[in-house]
């Protein structure tokens, strides 16, 4: 088994956006596309040379050639040993996880997430770091410079590593070992929750339904909601991950959920429906007839989390990115608690939560998650509510009416505006940005601009700043219109508006979201003028 060092040159465009690399396969898979990232990976951490790594991924089309691709470059540049899951299968919370409990110096996930799968859809590399988070900028940042200057990668030449066998087996002076990736994850979650008091729920006539959307969260939801829990077989459909995903988007919202929402808003429905994504980070929450904001669903987890065993003591702080909506603020408040909001990327939560600081964190776009790894979590956001409602009782439309008539309701939507041209989509938001000052004070649809500015943000933990996050426009009546370009994407630019109206109760608290929310849409409209800017007045997905 020699080691060779290629010859190449940097590729453009290596650049690492909310969560990691995310191109088109074809592009990863091009001569020497992947081979340059890792080793940019590698340089930008201080080598490689005696460590350890956790390796694995989604399941999506290309992930088994890269994951033996990781693996050689691994063994050529010096890694003591790499931990992989069998058939090179790990949620990348499963992963976080695994980083933790080995204790590595980080791991390779591969994966694009919620972005469809397929010789032409997408795939993504991320880095995590020791904590099992996600690299956070200052890392990233390093990742890319690597890219800019790569002269050669380093990669031995060896047969592929069965992948599909347990155990320990060595690549030259490397150990590779390959590890069942559900077990330790589905132990984890024995931890946190009372799994007692839901097997009881069970047995009480319970049912649910859990789309895995035919990617990795499959074989985790079998083992954990049918195996361990006692739901029927057949509780978990799509359960086989499949490297296109079935054709399937899968984006566990409203809009590529959407046999779910079917049968959730159907004659019959289960007591409780859940999807997860394509990489198993990802949830979405629907009761019998009842949509779950994510934002809600931050908000009613902070006020129950104590109802869950490994939650009694009490929420050490919460956290939000900002675009997500205030209703976990208003949990926070009552319980005494911090509440930090910091921007879109769950790797912003990584130091508040190595610090102490907040226990639970939660995005809009359907993630949930607490310190238990450093990722957002969508089984255990489907094991928790399965707790609170067998702890608490009730119905899942029970409980958010119960929770509004105590705080209130953050009337909440997103509009996500897809495949717009790149350069239209930035000098409608610059120009935007332009006028803010000039927005102060002015009346539109009936509301006040009381706030208006682009979200930078300060880490509290170590001092470092992130400009540039997102376009704020707040109103007097406690309405708000965030814009901002996701970073996620692989063609085109999407504009996400993020659509946001308080209502204190106890009247007014049962509308339907776009009809609550209609004025703010209007006045989005109005004030960034996106039809005219990107020839687009309908969205093409609403959460
Ligand atoms: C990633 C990030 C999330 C972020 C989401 C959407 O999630 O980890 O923090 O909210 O992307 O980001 P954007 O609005 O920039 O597209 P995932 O599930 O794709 O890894």
């Amino acid at each position: 088994m020699t080691v060779h060092t290629v010859k190449t040159s940097p590729i453009d465009g290596q650049k690492p956006g909310t969560s990691g690399l995310r191109k088109k396969t074809p592009v990863f898979m091009g001569a020497h596309y992947l081979e340059n990232f890792v080793q940019a990976i590698f340089d930008a951490i201080g080598g490689a040379a005696g460590k350890s790594f956790v390796v694995g991924g989604d399941g999506r089309y290309f992930n088994d050639r890269a994951a033996q691709v990781i693996l050689r470059m691994a063994a050529a540049n010096g890694a003591a040993k790499v931990i992989v899951g069998q058939g090179a299968i790990l949620s990348t919370p499963a992963a976080s996880h695994l980083i933790r409990l080995r204790g590595t110096d980080g791991g390779i996930i591969l994966s694009a997430s919620h972005n469809p799968g397929g010789p032409d859809e997408d795939f993504g590399v991320k880095f995590n770091t020791p904590n099992g988070g996600p690299a956070p900028e200052s890392v990233t940042a390093a990742i890319h410079e690597a890219t800019t200057r790569i002269t050669g990668y380093r990669i031995m030449d060896a047969p592929d590593i069965d992948l599909s066998v347990l155990g320990t087996v060595a690549l030259g002076d490397m150990a590779v070992e390959v590890v069942d990736p559900v077990a330790d994850y589905a132990d984890l979650m024995e931890t946190l929750f009372d799994f007692g008091a839901i097997r009881a729920l069970i047995a009480d006539g319970f049912t649910m339904r859990f789309d895995a959307m035919c990617a990795v969260t499959g074989p985790y939801a079998c083992e954990i909601l049918e195996n361990r829990l006692g739901f029927p077989v057949g509780t978990v459909t799509h359960r086989d991950p499949l490297p296109d995903f079935g054709g399937m988007h899968p984006d566990p919202n409203p809009t590529w959920a959407h046999e779910l929402m079917a049968e959730m808003m159907g004659e019959g429905a289960p007591d409780l429906g859940a999807a997860s994504d394509g990489d198993g980070d990802r949830n979405m929450i629907v009761g019998r007839g009842t949509y779950v904001s994510p934002s809600d669903s931050l908000a009613v987890i902070a006020a129950n989390a104590h109802l869950a065993k490994g939650y009694m003591g009490g929420l050490s702080g919460v956290a939000r990115s900002m675009p997500t909506s205030a209703a976990v603020d208003r949990v926070a408040a009552k319980l005494g608690i911090d509440c930090f909001e910091t921007p879109t990327g769950w790797k912003f939560f990584g130091n508040l939560m190595d610090a102490g600081r907040a226990q639970l964190c939660g995005e809009e776009s359907f993630g949930t998650g607490s310190d238990h790894v450093r990722e957002k979590d969508g089984l255990w956001a489907v094991l928790m509510w399965l707790n609170i409602l067998a702890v608490g009782g009730g119905s899942v439309a029970d409980l958010l009416a119960a929770h509004w008539k105590e705080f209130g309701r953050n009337y909440y939507s997103r509009h996500d505006f897809e495949g717009l041209e790149t350069a239209a989509a930035e000098d409608m938001l610059s120009a935007l940005r332009g006028r803010m000052g000039d927005l102060l004070g002015q009346d539109v649809q009936g509301m006040t601009v009381i706030a208006a500015d682009d979200f930078n943000y300060t880490d509290p933990v170590d001092g470092s700043v992130s400009t540039g996050q997102g376009l704020r426009l707040v109103f007097g009546d406690g309405a708000r219109i965030v814009m901002r370009l996701s970073g996620t994407g692989t063609s085109g630019a999407t504009l996400r508006l993020y659509l946001e109206r308080y209502v204190p109760g106890p009247e007014g608290l049962a509308e339907d979201p776009q009809e609550a929310l209609a004025p703010v849409i209007r006045a989005a409209h109005a004030l960034a003028g996106i039809a005219a800017a990107v020839g687009r007045e309908t969205p093409d997905v609403i959460t």
